[in-house]
């Protein structure tokens, strides 16, 4: 079967992701389209309460039209059903926020956390404010996903807290890293595997990027356990999902 749409990844694309567990700098639209969708952000995800009330940062897809239409613009989900076909659920996004003074994301890979079986996903980073090196963009090691290393527990003061734990560092050859600089309105996927972290901000900048979660209709959705929460859903944002495992919503409204 052949995945249409006009951002879909030739063969040599796909095989690329499958090999190095990234792609990109791909983008969704220019820096001053951004800034009218992150105005929208600023106004109506980060001052009000969202779905997960134990983060505003957290599957603001749900309920704010602006971030559901950044989350499955053609330029991300074309190439995304390039790599797990023509049926997709986009069942969680988080926003990463950091301002000037925030403390680093360590290195991980994002499965460690997830409640989703089997363990299928593709994210898209898009970043809404400009993001270098000093502002901490994020930093990734190709390859990285080929093999699943262990997590131990991690220092309160990091962005992941709330998640606990850090990839083993004897694991982890930063050496090996590459940094996505990342204009306004560009994005870059990832593998569910992939090594990934950003270093404290250390730039008077702040760099706010989105992650978005895609996956397929067979994989099994704990909506209840954390970092998901009561009362989240997916929604199927592609073709169909003729298999009904997951509790489903429609996009929200305007
Ligand atoms: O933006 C960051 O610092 C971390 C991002 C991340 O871990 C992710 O998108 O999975």
């Amino acid at each position: 079967m052949s995945v249409s749409g006009a951002y879909q990844l030739s063969r040599k694309g796909v095989l690329r992701f499958h090999d190095e567990g990234y792609l990109g700098p791909f983008r969704i639209c220019p820096p001053e389209q951004m800034a009218v969708s992150c105005d929208r952000i600023e106004r109506e995800v980060l001052t009000t309460d969202g779905p997960n009330k134990n983060s505003r940062l957290h599957a603001r897809h749900l309920d704010c039209r602006v971030v559901f239409d950044l989350c499955t613009s053609a330029a991300i989900l074309d190439r995304v059903a390039s790599v797990l076909g023509a049926d997709l659920v986009l069942w969680s996004s988080n926003f990463f926020n950091k301002n000037p003074g925030d403390g680093e994301s360590p290195w991980h890979q994002d499965i460690n956390y997830w409640p989703i079986d089997p363990p299928v996903n593709v994210s898209a980073w898009i970043a809404i404010d400009d993001v270098t090196v000093e502002n901490s963009c994020v930093r990734l090691i190709p390859g990285s996903h080929r093999k699943l290393v262990p997590h131990v527990l991690t220092a309160s003061e990091s962005l992941f807290a709330g998640l606990g734990e850090k990839a083993d560092p004897a694991f982890v050859d930063a050496s090996k890293a590459i940094n996505m600089e990342l204009k306004p309105g560009e994005f870059f996927l990832f593998s569910e595997r992939l090594l990934h972290q950003s270093e404290p901000n250390r730039s008077n900048k702040r760099r706010m990027g989105l992650s978005v979660r895609l996956t397929v209709p067979f994989v099994k959705i704990y909506h209840g356990q954390p970092p998901l929460f009561p009362g989240h859903k997916v929604i199927v944002v592609r073709g169909e999902d003729k298999l009904g495992l997951n509790e489903s919503a429609p996009p929200p409204v305007d």
